[in-house]
C-alpha cells in the first residue's frame, strides 16, 4: 500500500493551455488510478474550461472528475498542517503561497515537496532529476522532478488505459468517420491526407498552405479555432469560426471547435500527420502513434533550437526529411542548405517518407514506454521519500 493519500498540485497559467493540460492530467490520473485524493490549485479558470468545459470559471471550490479544483486567486491565505497534504507539487516553479509553505514546515512527518519541472530530450536533465534543495530558513526540502525520454528521468504522462483505447478507435473506422463528421469533416475531406494543425503564430503555416494546394496529394487540415488565425483567415477569405472551410487547389483548409482534451487524442489518433506544439500535445502526438511534426515553445536566445535538435537527435532516427522539415517548421535551419530550403523542396521527400516515420513512431512507442508512466514514478519517488525517516533526510 503506498503511504501517499492525499496530494495538491499548485498549478501557474503562464499562457496557453499546456500548464493546466498537464496538471489536469495528472491530477486525474493520480486519483482515478492510485486512489489519491488530489486538490488542484488553479489561477486561471478560464484556460482550464477551454480544455474541460465542465469547469466553471466563477466557483472557488469545486469537484471535477473526483479532484478538488480550488481557484488560486492570489498569495494570501492562511493555511494549517490539516490544509497540508503527504505530497505538495509545484508546477514549473511557480511559487506557492508563503502560508502554504510555513503550514508545511509545522508538519511531522513533513510533506514530500516537489517541483514539477518541464520536459526537455537534453542530456543535463537525468543529473538534475530528483536533486534536493534546501529551503533557506526552514527545516524543509524540495525535489527537481522532471518529465523525460529515458529511464534516469520521471519518463512522461500515460494513462494505463490509453493503449488500449487508442487501438481500439484506430481498428474501428467507423467510430473515426462518426468522430470527424461530428467536428463536420465531410466523407470527402476524410478521404484526403489528413492533417491536425496546432502550433504557434509565427510558425511558416502560409508557405505550408501554398505547398499543399498546389501539390499532387489532396490534403484536409484540420485547424482548432484560433490556431494560425492569420494565415487561416487569409486561406479562408473569411473569419476563421469553427465550422469554416475552403478548397483551394488539392488542399481543404477547415476550422474545428477547440475540443475538450480527450477528444483532442483522438482528432491525433483519428488523423495522418499531426502538427503539435508546446509540451503536452507533443506527448500525446507521441502515444497517438502517428507521424508528428513539433512546434516547440520559443524562448530567449533560440535555446529552444538545442531543445529541437536534443530531441530530433533522440528521435528522428537518420530520417533526413523529418529533420529538415523540423527544423524549417521552427525556424531553426542554421546550415546554408536549410536557410534556402524551400517547403516545395522539402515538403515532397516528407510525404515520402511517411511510411518510414508511422514505423518510427510506433518503435519510439514501445521505446518510452519502458520508461514507466510519469504519474507512477512520481509516486514510487514520493513513497520512497516518505519513508526515510527525517534525521536522514537531506
Ligand atoms: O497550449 P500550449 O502552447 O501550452 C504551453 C504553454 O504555452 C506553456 O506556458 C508552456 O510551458 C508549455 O506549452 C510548454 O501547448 P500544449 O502544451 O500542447 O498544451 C495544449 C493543451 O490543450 C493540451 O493539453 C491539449 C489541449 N487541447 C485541447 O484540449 N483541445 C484542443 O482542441 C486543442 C487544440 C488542445
Amino acid at each position: 500500500m503506498s503511504p501517499i493519500k492525499t496530494l495538491t498540485i499548485f498549478c501557474k497559467v503562464v499562457d496557453n493551455f499546456g500548464d493546466i493540460g498537464i496538471c489536469w492530467r495528472l491530477a486525474r490520473q493520480l486519483q482515478r488510478e492510485h486512489g489519491i485524493a488530489v486538490t488542484l490549485w488553479v489561477d486561471d479558470l478560464k484556460s482550464f474550461q477551454r480544455i474541460c468545459p465542465g469547469v466553471s470559471a466563477e466557483t472557488e471550490r469545486q469537484q471535477i472528475a473526483g479532484v478538488t479544483v480550488r481557484h488560486w486567486r492570489n498569495q494570501e491565505g492562511v493555511f494549517t498542517p490539516q490544509d497540508v497534504t503527504d505530497v505538495v507539487i509545484e508546477f514549473f516553479g511557480c511559487d506557492i503561497p508563503p502560508g502554504y509553505i510555513s503550514a508545511m514546515s509545522q508538519c511531522d512527518p513533513r510533506p514530500v515537496w516537489l517541483n514539477l519541472e518541464g520536459l526537455s530530450a537534453e542530456e543535463w536533465v537525468e543529473g538534475c532529476h530528483t536533486l534536493p534543495s534546501m529551503h533557506p530558513r526552514l527545516s524543509l526540502t524540495k525535489h527537481f522532478f522532471y518529465p523525460g525520454f529515458t529511464g534516469k528521468t520521471g519518463g512522461l504522462l500515460h494513462e494505463a488505459s490509453l493503449d488500449e483505447e487508442r487501438e481500439r478507435f484506430q481498428s474501428d473506422p467507423a467510430a473515426m468517420a462518426a468522430f470527424l463528421a461530428k467536428l463536420g469533416v465531410t466523407d470527402d475531406e476524410r478521404q484526403a491526407l489528413k492533417v491536425s494543425l496546432f502550433c504557434y503564430p509565427h510558425a511558416p503555416v502560409r508557405e505550408l498552405f501554398q505547398t499543399w494546394e498546389s501539390g499532387t496529394t489532396a490534403v484536409t487540415c484540420l485547424v482548432p479555432e484560433g490556431v494560425a488565425r492569420d494565415a487561416v483567415q487569409e486561406f479562408l477569405g473569411a473569419e476563421a469560426k469553427p465550422g469554416m472551410a475552403r478548397t483551394r487547389g488539392v488542399l481543404t483548409v477547415r476550422v474545428l471547435p477547440f475540443v475538450p482534451q480527450p477528444d483532442y487524442d483522438k482528432l491525433l489518433w483519428a488523423c495522418d500527420l499531426n502538427f503539435v506544439r508546446g509540451e503536452d500535445s507533443f506527448v500525446r502526438a507521441q502515444w497517438a502513434d502517428k507521424p508528428f511534426i513539433w512546434h516547440i515553445y520559443p524562448q530567449d536566445e533560440n535555446l529552444h533550437h538545442v531543445k529541437l535538435r536534443a530531441f530530433l537527435q533522440r528521435y528522428a532516427n537518420g530520417i533526413d526529411s523529418l529533420i529538415n522539415v523540423s527544423l524549417a517548421w521552427n525556424g531553426a535551419g542554421n546550415d546554408d542548405h536549410a536557410k534556402s530550403a524551400t517547403w516545395a523542396a522539402i515538403w515532397p521527400p516528407f510525404l515520402d517518407d511517411l511510411p518510414n516515420m508511422a514505423k518510427r513512431t510506433s518503435d519510439w512507442h514501445r521505446q518510452i514506454a519502458a520508461n514507466g508512466d510519469f504519474a507512477s514514478n512520481l509516486l514510487n519517488f514520493a513513497a520512497a521519500l516518505r519513508s526515510v525517516p527525517a534525521e536522514n533526510k537531506v
